[in-house]
């Protein structure tokens, strides 16, 4: 029986995600572990998708009930999760603010112009540009904001950072969990491992409570791309026990549930190192899958170095959750101006 029987879900997703085989990118790798791919970055037609999506589905129902016209929420200037919002307040046919906050030490001459942040504002939504730092909690500038629809006479309702610190922000991956068991069934053979960026924790923190159900919450490896790691680390300890109980697990998530590889966040949050450019590329020349610098490359670069070292045993089937993030590689055009 699902966990989430008891819980309203507002379709912004096709459905189910397609699983790749990847044929190329096993051999590149020594071909001892099979190496597959489950595509939640092809999982809607709402500007081009992403892990956000899986979420926001089982926050709208909440939206809605709200009686709010106004979606606020928060993320860097190339957020993936504001452009996600945006689509989602454009869909359902409300107002959004997005405050984009200076997370990223990088200096391209469009980094505030293209990608995610282009398509936020193409929807509509009303993108804020403030000057502070990295950090996944709670803000001021998203306090601000909620505050300045209230003076204009609206209603907010806020999300915060990547839908993590809100009470709904995990039940989607424990729909991915669910997915991947029936697909497993179809395919018959299980995965052995799955591997997932995690930055602000609940899509990490959906996948544990729902392979925990399963018996394998720590086969899910999460590689952090924030460069903070004990602040991810704890906040996807507190949302994937909070989660299990409004689901009604019936366990306890202990701390072997929940595996953070804090080893390719360098050099920092949101710039890619040699060796992340160099996974893109891999991936981009082997299967033509797009990842990119801030979140998908860096746990691609993790899978490929734990596979290379023979962190996964001969044999192996492991699963690669690709959760979107391309359209910031159009921020990043110079480092790949050869390829
Ligand atoms: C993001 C997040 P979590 O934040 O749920 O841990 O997911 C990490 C992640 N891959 C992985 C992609 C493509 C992501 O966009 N993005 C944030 C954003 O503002 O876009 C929340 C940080």
């Amino acid at each position: 029986m699902s966990l989430l029987e008891k819980f309203e879900r507002y379709p912004l997703t096709y459905g189910k995600t397609p699983i790749d085989h990847l044929p190329r990118l096993t051999a590149a790798l020594g071909g001892k572990v099979e190496i597959y791919a489950k595509r939640e970055d092809c999982n809607s037609g709402l500007a081009m998708g992403g892990n956000k999506l899986r979420k926001l589905e089982y926050i709208v129902p909440d939206v809605i009930a709200s009686g709010a016209d106004t979606l606020v929420s928060i993320g860097g200037v190339q957020s993936n999760h504001t452009r996600m919002v945006a689509a989602t307040a454009a869909k359902i046919g409300m107002k959004c603010v997005v405050v984009q906050e200076k997370w990223v030490p990088h200096f391209d001459a469009v980094y505030d112009r293209v990608g995610n942040i282009l398509m936020t504002r193409l929807m509509g939504a009303d993108s804020r540009l403030v000057e502070d730092g990295f950090d996944i909690g709670i803000r001021e500038s998203w306090e601000n904001a909620m505050q300045s629809v209230r003076d204009a006479g609206g209603k907010p309702y806020g999300i915060p950072a990547g839908a993590s610190v809100h009470k709904y922000g995990a039940l989607g991956y424990i729909g991915f969990a669910e997915e991947v068991a029936e697909q497993e069934a179809e395919l018959g053979f299980k995965f052995d491992y799955i591997v997932v960026c995690v930055v602000t924790g609940s899509t990490q923190a959906g996948m544990i409570v729902g392979f925990k159900d399963q018996g394998r919450a720590d086969r899910v490896i999460g590689i952090d791309a924030s460069g903070t790691v004990d602040q991810t680390r704890a906040q996807v300890t507190d949302i994937s026990r909070k989660t299990a109980e409004l689901v009604g697990l019936g366990q306890d998530i202990t701390e072997d549930d929940i595996v953070i590889n804090p080893d390719y966040a360098y050099p920092a949050y949101g710039v890619p190192s040699d060796e992340t450019n160099d996974a893109i590329r891999l991936a981009a020349q082997t299967e033509a899958m797009m990842t990119d610098p801030v979140y998908e490359g860096k746990s691609m670069q993790g899978m490929i170095d734990l596979t290379r070292k023979g962190f996964f045993p001969e044999g192996s089937r492991v699963l690669y959750a690709h959760l979107g993030g391309a359209p910031a590689l159009n921020g990043y055009s110079y480092y790949y101006k050869d390829g």
